[in-house]
């Protein structure tokens, strides 16, 4: 259900009262009670929603060995639309051998995704950490050289398949000198990164090509020293498209975590919600709202990907900081990102107040429904204007 156009509509406190004599109208002329609820056109779905919000996706890290789990699965072929392999593209996984690659885990989890019409994130060409062992003991041009080629294969092999390429991850340092991180890697020279976009871009020229890191969730020493990196790249022609920002969260967000993703985004990138995960606690509802909100207000944030699908799923044991519980059961957390993907309240339980005089969202949609039969009436957007 698309909402009707709103500059054709009555404007103001008219629309508002016609509303509200509609409202009372309707309660009448039904005779059962009917209540507002926000929004119209709300998707029930993670993905469906995010696709209504221009396109955008909403994914999950996914690993190969749970695809078998049935609960597992009809949640992720239920609620998301894009995928990341949470291990199996990584450089261990891939290429174990030199020279020897090695896609049976990262295809399980491929085709089920191209099955399913979902988008893929490809994760991860390049990384410090996850390196086979022969990649380990390499150094100087033997190491610069094997790493190339493991982006020109793996690039090479998943062409066509892969929306976004994360293709160089975490190589920036934490703390304050927003410099880059010591590696093996990195000790093959600082052009190790731009010689891996130009690989990478060469191997699928149509896959969008990310740095990713974390630590980056709000205008800081590392995201600006990522930031710098960016603008360099963009202003001598290295194909760069993206950045994730990982988004490993505790219990606060950073004040200008929106603001951080619009400086990239006018850098002429778009900007990824990559690894997205939030410790369990009294706000991990509102978290979840707020990086989903800032998501949909930068206008080349493609997506949100979250880092598993229930807290049994997660990297971070015993911290619970998926949207699913355990048994599959969504959590607050969950209600709070459905209602920011949709536009309306972020409260787990929406109590939109326009009847009262409260504060009246006119960004929302706001759909009449009849509580008994649940079906909705009509659909309305509101004005102070
Ligand atoms: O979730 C991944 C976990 O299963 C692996 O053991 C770990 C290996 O280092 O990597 C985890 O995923 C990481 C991701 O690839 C990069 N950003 C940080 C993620 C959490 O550690």
């Amino acid at each position: 259900m698309h909402p009707p156009n709103r500059s054709a509509r009555p404007s103001g406190r008219t629309r508002l009262r016609r509303f509200l004599s509609i409202l009372s109208a309707a309660v009448v002329a039904i005779g059962v009670s009917a209540a507002i609820s926000a929004p119209a056109d709300a998707a029930s779905t993670l993905g469906a929603s995010a696709a209504e919000r221009g396109g955008r996706y909403f994914g999950a890290a996914v690993a190969a060995g749970r695809l078998g789990d049935s609960t597992y699965v009809n949640i992720l072929n239920r609620e998301f639309n894009s995928v990341t392999a949470e291990n199996e593209m990584k450089w261990s996984s891939t290429e174990p051998q030199r020279g020897s690659f090695n896609y049976t885990s990262a295809n399980r989890i491929v085709n089920h995704a191209l099955g399913q019409g979902m988008k893929i994130r490809g994760h991860a060409l390049l990384w410090h950490q996850q390196q086979p062992g022969w990649a380990q003991g390499l150094s100087g041009s033997d190491l610069r050289n094997a790493a190339i080629n493991h982006v020109t294969q793996v690039a090479t092999y998943f062409r066509g398949k892969i929306d976004s390429w994360d293709v160089v991850n975490e190589a920036f340092a934490d703390g304050g000198s927003g410099g880059r991180r010591d590696s093996n890697l990195q000790r093959t020279g600082n052009d190790w990164i731009e010689a891996a976009f130009r690989a990478a871009d060469a191997a699928d020229p149509g896959a969008k090509l990310c740095y990713n890191d974390y630590n980056t969730d709000g205008i800081n020493a590392k995201s600006t020293g990522i930031y710098n990196m960016v603008r360099d790249f963009k202003a001598r022609g290295v194909p760069i498209d993206c950045v994730g920002f990982q988004s490993h969260l505790g219990g606060s967000i950073s004040g200008d975590y929106q603001a951080n993703l619009q400086r990239f985004a006018d850098l002429g990138v778009d900007v990824q919600i990559t690894e997205l995960d939030v410790a369990q606690g009294s706000n991990q509802a509102n978290i979840y709202a707020t990086v989903t909100r800032a998501c949909l207000a930068v206008s080349r944030c493609n997506g949100i990907t979250v880092w598993g699908i229930r807290d049994s799923d997660s990297w971070r044991t015993g911290e619970n900081p998926l949207l699913f519980d355990a048994s599959g059961n969504k959590k607050a957390a969950y209600t709070s990102t459905l209602n920011a993907l949709n536009g309306g309240s972020t409260n787990p339980t929406p109590t939109p107040t326009p009847t009262s005089g409260g504060p009246i969202d006119t960004n929302a949609w706001y759909v009449l429904v009849n509580r008994t039969s649940g079906k909705a009436l009509d659909v309305y957007g509101l004005s102070t204007a």
